[in-house]
């Protein structure tokens, strides 16, 4: 595929309610997008990077520096026959894995488009409908909370995920628990604890939970391990797993019965699929993780979610929960069931509104190949 030109932009979308984690709260998304002009096709990719570096190391602005000045002038020299080319292409930059996956992710788009079939079917995926949860930050009461899960239960959801941190957690469980016993509940502490909560989190066992997500350091193998010991609850890692290697150092260390991959943390769908593979082999459950991602994110995350290992509900949800107006048409629904069915439409299923994407851009920038002139 020659690479005609990658076209960068910076949108501002705000979400319909902020969302708390226990780093801080998120009002307003800035949104990078990439747009892969290709022989008559485009492609399309978004930054999964935060505002600031609270996640991961990587935010909105170092993505764009890095995509503009490094990553986007490699590829557009290249011509890449498959999105599972591009970590060679960007093998002398380290880290920087969000920014990696903007690209790598739209020529997977490119060639699912090029070949005519779903970039569902291009990665892989067997499922025709996926399970799906959703995340829900802290609130400033908890009969706020209570008023947002039956609404969420009530709409289909199969899965309901808090956000905690010390202060908001078992308290917050007993309620939850009490008004719905049978429900599928986790937990998603975002690296609030420190290993001297043991005794603290070893309570979190009385409430069921399908999971408890990263409780210990965002980097971290060894003490996840130690606690995972002492506890019932399987723990699930999201922030320390960055590629294969390490799904592979954690589950053979038992630091989690559980993981969540997410497209940019691992630096794209290439290194997501080898994650997912290695913990299918080793019979540890993944599910699809989200940042919050515009619709063109979003459908990425669906395409993904439908390879067999994908076996736990994602933090994949309806356009709606996030935006009052979504830039991909038809916006992503989800079933009264708690289900998204996978499109069968050629590339990623979704079309981007290229007029409200236009409208809502607040910066742009170019890339080209340099032409050698004869
Ligand atoms: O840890 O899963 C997380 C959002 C931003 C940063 C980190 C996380 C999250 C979520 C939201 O949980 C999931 C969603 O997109 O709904
Ligand atoms: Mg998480």
């Amino acid at each position: 595929m020659k690479i005609d030109a990658i076209i960068l932009r910076e949108l501002h979308l705000p979400l319909v309610r902020p969302f708390e984690t226990s780093f801080g709260v998120t009002r307003n998304r800035r949104i990078l997008l990439a747009e892969i002009h290709s022989e008559g096709l485009i492609g399309w990719g978004e930054c999964t990077a935060g505002e600031r570096p609270n996640f991961s190391a990587e935010c909105t602005d170092t993505v764009w520096q890095v995509l503009l000045h490094e990553l986007g002038p490699m590829l557009a020299a290249e011509s890449p026959k498959h999105g599972g080319d591009c970590p060679h292409i960007f093998k002398l930059v380290r880290g920087n894995r969000m920014a990696k996956a903007t690209l790598e992710n739209a020529i997977w788009d490119l060639e699912a488009q090029r070949a005519g079939v779903p970039l569902a079917q291009l990665l892989g995926g067997v499922r025709e409908t996926i399970p799906c949860g959703v995340s829900l930050g802290i609130q400033s009461s908890i009969p706020e909370l209570m008023a947002i899960i039956e609404k969420e239960l009530a709409a289909g959801y199969q899965r309901i995920k808090l956000k905690c941190k010390p202060g908001w957690d078992v308290e917050v469980f007993e309620k939850v628990r009490s008004r719905w016993p049978g429900i599928t509940l986790s937990c998603d502490a975002n690296s609030a604890y420190k290993l001297r909560d043991a005794d603290h989190l070893t309570t979190f066992d009385a409430f069921d939970l399908l999971m408890i997500e990263q409780p210990l350091w965002y980097d971290d193998f060894y003490y996840h391990s130690m606690l995972q010991k002492r506890l019932q609850t399987p723990i699930c890692l999201d922030e320390s797993i960055r590629n294969r290697r390490d799904a592979l150092a954690a589950i053979e260390m038992e630091s989690c019965k559980i993981i969540n991959i997410k497209l940019g943390r691992v630096g794209g769908f290439s290194e997501a699929i080898a994650v997912h593979n290695a913990a299918q082999e080793r019979g540890i459950p993944v599910w699809c993780g989200g940042m919050l991602e515009s619709g063109i994110g979003r459908s990425h995350n669906i395409a993904l979610s439908s390879l067999e290992n994908f076996s736990l509900p994602g933090d994949v949800s309806a356009s709606a929960r996030y935006w009052k107006e979504d830039i991909i048409e038809p916006e992503v629904t989800v079933s009264s069931a708690g289900e998204i069915t996978i499109s069968d439409t050629p590339g990623r299923g979704y079309e981007v509104r290229t007029d409200l994407v236009e409208k809502l851009t607040v910066r742009k920038e170019t890339i080209r190949a340099l032409e050698l002139v004869s």
